[in-house]
């Protein structure tokens, strides 16, 4: 078990470690932020960009270290924007993708988030994924990125953006990626 239960995150994204901490609190785990510098690479898969992201974090040779990458994947698309989610969404942003998505039937999309753990010098990953669907129109403004366009299927037809953090936490592609480590780490 870790020592003080106490784990760090590596982000830039604020939003991303509130969400993570209030899962991971569910499991007794402190999830702290860590302000450091993270090399992000270029490459078809959110496994390969996490693992080595988590891998080039000095302070991960003293404490134990998660990285967290994360994609929507929109099944018409082939699977755009993918790894080049945080790229398109500054770029073209939701916008664009409702433009993209403009008349299309199949609105199919998965979001997938990789989280690396990195400790006593191995790495471990562990992946969450939720289905939905691209909606149609920008609404709500809670969340953050996607969240305003993203429909979970399990859900009652808002978008994410329209959820409370809780009510995404219990269907989100993080919240599975993240409790599946805790169980991990608390069974161990
Ligand atoms: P890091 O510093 O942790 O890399 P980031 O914001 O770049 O933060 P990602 O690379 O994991 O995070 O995310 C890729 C893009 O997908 C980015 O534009 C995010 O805003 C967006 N995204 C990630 N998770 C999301 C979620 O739960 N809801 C909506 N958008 C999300």
């Amino acid at each position: 078990m870790l020592r003080g239960r106490t784990l760090w995150m590596a982000t830039g994204n604020p939003h991303k470690h509130r969400e993570a901490r209030i899962i991971l609190m569910e499991y007794g785990l402190d999830l702290r932020r860590l302000e450091t510098k993270r090399i992000e690479i270029q490459a078809d898969d959110l496994e390969e960009i996490a693992a080595y992201s988590v891998e080039h974090i000095p302070e991960a040779d003293s404490r134990p270290i998660v990285v967290e990458d994360a994609g929507l994947f929109i099944h018409h698309l082939k699977g755009f924007p993918g790894p080049y989610s945080s790229y398109v969404l500054k770029t073209i942003g939701l916008g664009g993708i409702l433009k993209l998505m403009e008349g299309v039937q199949n609105r199919e999309a998965t979001f997938k988030s990789v989280v690396a753990l990195r400790w006593r010098g191995e790495t471990h990953l562990f992946v969450g994924e939720v289905q939905g669907r691209i909606a149609t129109e920008i609404r709500g403004s809670q969340g953050f990125g996607y969240d305003p366009i993203f429909i979970p299927d399990e859900g009652d037809g808002r978008t994410f953006g329209e959820m409370t953090i809780r009510e995404k936490n219990t269907l989100s592609h993080r919240a599975r990626a993240f409790r599946r480590l805790a169980l991990w780490l608390t069974s161990r």
